[in-house]
């Protein structure tokens, strides 16, 4: 039984989507390329962001099939010259900021492959649920050609510039438990209890205030990369501006009248 269509936005049909309730579940649904994303998946994905509704709080992005994504298509490659593609580039930097900076926190379920622009997708999002079959590699090195969809700037950032030259010189590939020590993976989970995980984890960020939300999802990251100075003064306003709403308020006082949840660690 195919997926009902996503009533907000056209997608392709190497996309689909779903509802639920608070969440929206994003899949890339071209199995029988492993997910290879091309340019029409690539401006799905961006479409789909534009056209998030309000009410969704936090999204899922997974990949139907034995692997997340084998990145880049690359039969699109042999027939562009230098000029298409670095427009096509620019194409993945647009669709991928829409999810780093977009309205909500955004979950990946990463399963087998998570390589080449796979990864710099995986790489965009907030919190990586990472199955046991998961692995991780920039086959780029190999492939004759370089990072394109804005991996140079977040793998880089998450497993620094050197273990990046490592794993695009050599094609060498992590597995999902050795990426838990560089934060390619903050979760790994047995194959097949991915998708659950994440949505329960997309279910608990869609609890928090929106106003906190969008200061962890928009400030942060651009706090964590600007000059010390400029960073503390601007967390210094963003943290007056979240603490004012009402909403972190009235979570206070739930706290202070012992109506809230302790931080428990089990
Ligand atoms: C593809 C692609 C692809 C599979 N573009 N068609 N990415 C890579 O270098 C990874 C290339 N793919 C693989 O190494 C393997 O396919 C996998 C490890 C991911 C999966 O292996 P397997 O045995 O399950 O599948 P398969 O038999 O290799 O592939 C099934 C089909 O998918 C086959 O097509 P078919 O017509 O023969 O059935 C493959 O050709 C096709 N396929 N991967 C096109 N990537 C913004 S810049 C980012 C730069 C990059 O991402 S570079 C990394 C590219």
């Amino acid at each position: 039984m195919t997926a009902p269509a996503w009533p907000h936005c056209d997608l392709p049909p190497s996309l689909s989507a779903e509802r639920r309730g608070e969440i929206a579940l994003l899949r890339l649904s071209r199995p029988e390329k492993r997910n290879a994303m091309n340019l029409d998946v690539v401006l799905g994905i961006e479409k789909f962001f534009d056209f998030l509704p309000d009410d969704v709080r936090a999204v899922v992005i997974h990949g139907q099939g034995d692997h997340f994504s084998a990145g880049l298509d690359l039969s699109e490659l042999t027939e562009r010259n230098a000029s298409d593609s670095m427009h096509h580039s620019r194409h993945w930097h647009r669709a991928f900021e829409k999810i780093e900076f977009g309205r909500t926190p955004v979950v990946s379920v990463l399963h087998g492959a998570v390589v080449g622009g796979g990864l710099e997708l995986a790489a965009s999002t907030h919190i990586r649920v990472a199955e046991k079959s998961a692995f991780y590699a920039l086959p780029e090195g190999i492939r004759g050609i370089f990072v394109g969809g804005g991996g140079s700037v977040r793998i880089s950032r998450l497993v620094g510039a050197s273990r990046m030259q490592e794993m695009m010189l050599t094609g060498r590939t992590y597995g999902a438990e050795e990426g838990l020590g560089f934060a390619l993976s903050h979760y790994v989970v047995e194959n097949g209890e991915g998708l659950a995980r994440g949505i329960a984890l997309a279910e608990r960020a869609a609890k928090n205030t929106p106003m906190t939300n969008f200061a962890i999802v928009q400030a942060l990251p651009r706090i964590a990369q600007a000059d010390p100075d400029a960073g503390l003064l601007m967390e210094a306003m963003i943290s007056a501006i979240a603490s004012s709403d009402p909403a972190a308020t009235a979570r206070l006082i739930d706290f202070l009248e012992k109506r809230a949840a302790k931080v428990t660690h089990n």
